[in-house]
């Protein structure tokens, strides 16, 4: 990169952080974002008055681009927006984030994907990592960009990275030694317009994975079976219906593991302190990650022994008036939600909506009989889930201007014994700048009610 001018596309973390990493290792750069209103002068400041950045806001110029080696683009640019058309006509190279942190980073990666669990999964191997060695990072899609870490890697670096189906359809060479996809339906549909194209977004992740690696797949996941074909790499399985051949399953209440045909025993089920099915299958993905990248069982078992989850996901708040309540803002499409209430243990106050990224609906809505109280709707999103429970017969739906009132409405309705959850099933960003500030308020909020 010495020497070289690359564009970074994307003002926020991923391209703040890929600028640094780029900087570091002698590039020059031009931070570009569509959006006039940034503050440039905060975000120069990050690079300590480095002269080999600029900031280019609004429209992509033919100038910038006439001058461009690399174009880096930042996971929430849209790969079809009409700029990236631009850089790709003029034949300037376009890597994602990942790539480049790939391309300096020299550790052994463990990448995990799919449509749920990743944050909880990446966490509890991230831990794993960093009780085996001190040189480890937890990085991706979580909220720390990869390439923060990436060239402070060493031969010995273990990473854990979540990935997003956005960030995998930027890699080129991208290649983890032990990758995972943890269950697939629909979601991000507004940016890939149909499932299958999500879909394959996703199994890039093994695109570049040969013999010498391993993929970690749910073997009760029909979406993922059907497309095992295309995979070149080593399959193990994760279960808790059946016994695998080369993975983790459950029996008789205790996680079991098969590597290279030997059975070994890892830890008690009854033991995993994250509430839920899904958590189990959380667990069981991460016993597999962390075992198929040679980490003693001793260690894994330990490490899950004292997980207590992730913030934002199922998260316990508080317990005001004999009511818990429960932050699950990472809840953003229609099966994570499904997944918290069915770890909910009471009759629950929900509080859902947000930001329209085309879900659909009628799953969830069809699992509120008979566990959901009342449900609470906020933002853009309102109106067309109270159709969707019209249609479904279920009308204990109230609307909320703020999550406030909805917090303060749920407050006021709730009977002893209730559990309040905030599990939106929508993304955040008509009214929040992300889940993590969406739950935050929540938790702000619930914290200020009187007991
Ligand atoms: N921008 C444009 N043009 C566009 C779109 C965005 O110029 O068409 C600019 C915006 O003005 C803004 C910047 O790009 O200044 C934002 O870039 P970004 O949306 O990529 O956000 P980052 O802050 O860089 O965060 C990204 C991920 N965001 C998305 O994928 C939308 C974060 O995932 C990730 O944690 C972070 O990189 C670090 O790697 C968040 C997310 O919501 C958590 N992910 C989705 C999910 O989990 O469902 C995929």
């Amino acid at each position: 990169m010495k020497g070289k001018y690359v564009i970074v596309a994307g003002a926020g973390k991923s391209g703040v952080a890929a600028t640094g990493l780029l900087i570091r290792n002698g590039a020059r750069v031009t931070l570009y974002d569509q959006n006039t209103e940034i503050d440039k002068e905060s975000i120069l400041g990050d690079f300590m008055g480095s002269g080999n950045v600029d900031i280019a806001l609004g429209e992509l110029t033919d100038e910038l681009l006439e001058k461009a080696d690399l174009f880096v683009i930042s996971p929430g640019i849209p790969v079809d927006a009409p700029f990236v058309e631009k850089v790709r006509k003029a034949g300037i190279p376009i890597w994602g984030e990942i790539e480049l942190a790939y391309y300096f980073c020299d550790g052994h990666i463990a990448a995990i994907t799919g449509t749920n669990g990743k944050t909880t999964t990446t966490t509890l191997v991230g831990e794993i990592f960093k009780t085996y060695t001190q040189d480890s990072f937890v990085v991706g899609n979580i909220g720390l960009p990869f390439t923060r870490f990436a060239d402070s890697s060493t031969d010995n670096t273990y990473i854990a990275a979540e990935i997003s189906s956005f960030q995998l359809e930027t890699i080129h060479e991208f290649r983890p030694h032990v990758s995972a996809i943890l269950n697939l339906t629909p979601d991000h549909l507004n940016r890939h317009y149909t499932f299958d194209n999500y879909v394959d977004a996703k199994f890039r992740i093994a695109e570049n994975q040969t013999d010498e690696d391993y993929i970690v797949l749910n073997m009760d996941d029909p979406e993922i079976m059907k497309r095992v074909d295309r995979l070149k790499t080593n399959i193990c399985y994760f279960s808790h219906n059946a016994e695998v051949e080369q993975g983790t399953f459950v029996r008789d209440g205790k996680i079991y593991l098969r590597k290279n045909g030997i059975e070994e025993y890892v830890l008690d089920v009854d033991r995993i302190k994250i509430l839920g099915e899904h958590n189990l299958e959380n667990v069981l993905a991460a016993v597999c990650i962390s075992a198929f990248m040679d980490i003693p069982s001793d260690i894994i078992r330990d490490v899950v022994y004292a997980f207590k989850g992730v913030e934002h996901r199922i998260e316990f708040v508080r317990e005001v008036r004999d009511v818990r309540y429960y932050n699950d803002s990472k809840g953003t499409n229609p099966d994570a939600a499904i997944k918290a209430i069915k770890a909910m243990k009471s009759t629950t106050l929900l509080i859902g909506g947000g930001y329209d990224k085309q879900s659909d609906y009628d799953e969830w809505v069809e699992c509120f009989p008979g566990k959901v109280r009342y449900l609470v709707l906020i933002g853009e999103t309102a109106d067309k889930i109270l159709t969707c429970c019209k249609n479904h017969g279920f009308n204990e739906v109230v609307k909320a201007e703020t999550l406030e009132d909805a917090v303060r409405f749920c407050y006021s309705h709730a009977r002893p014994g209730d559990d309040v959850l905030l599990s939106p099933a929508c993304a955040s960003w008509d009214m929040f700048k992300s889940y993590e500030e969406r739950g935050n308020l929540f938790k702000l909020y619930v914290d200020s009610l009187e007991d």
